[in-house]
């Protein structure tokens, strides 16, 4: 029966979504947190940490090309942040389903970016940055006392479980 448990926890899909400087001083946590949970999804971990600029410049390293690299990375770690870990069946692809396109212009109204967000880029009321999404597939290898991260893809899953 463990080992069965032990089986499903490590099939189960994960993701990191955080919540950015923005969402959390308009105040819209458990607005966010409600329509994830509402929808069936289980939230396995979360706390607030303030990324430092390194971190938050590791976190988007794909993005690092792009023009507005820079004051994003600045935005980030301008204030306290949500980070959490999403878990449930399809929630990378639903997940994003959830929060609607980058783009709130483009975001189909019902999701929380059509419905919290007007436009895009950082320190403009209603921007985009009420919400980071940084999906990684997580999967946990539950050991005997201590539960160890495998596949272990970014400096996402950091901010949550504090692993180094
Ligand atoms: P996501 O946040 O929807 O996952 P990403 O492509 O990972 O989208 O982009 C990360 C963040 O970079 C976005 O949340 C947004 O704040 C910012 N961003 C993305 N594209 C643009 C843009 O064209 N202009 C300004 N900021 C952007």
């Amino acid at each position: 029966m463990l080992q069965e448990q032990e089986a499903h926890a490590a099939e189960m899909e994960r993701t990191f979504i955080a919540i950015k400087p923005d969402g959390v001083q308009r105040g819209l946590i458990s607005e966010i947190i409600s329509r994830f949970e509402r929808k069936g999804y289980k939230l396995v971990a979360v706390k607030i940490v303030i990324p430092s600029k390194d971190f938050a410049q590791k976190h988007y390293h794909d993005l690092s090309e792009r023009p507005f690299f820079n004051g994003l990375c600045e935005f980030l770690s301008s204030g306290p942040v949500l980070a959490m870990v999403w878990e449930g069946e399809g929630v990378i692809k639903y997940g994003r389903k959830l929060i609607g396109a980058t783009d709130p212009q483009k975001s189909e109204p019902g999701t929380i970016r059509g419905d919290l967000a007007v436009v895009v880029g950082r320190y403009k009321h209603h921007s985009t940055e009420v919400m980071a999404l940084r999906q990684r597939r997580m999967r946990l290898n539950c050991g005997s006392n201590q539960r160890k991260l495998v596949n272990y893809t970014s400096n996402a899953e950091k901010w949550v479980y504090g692993v180094n």
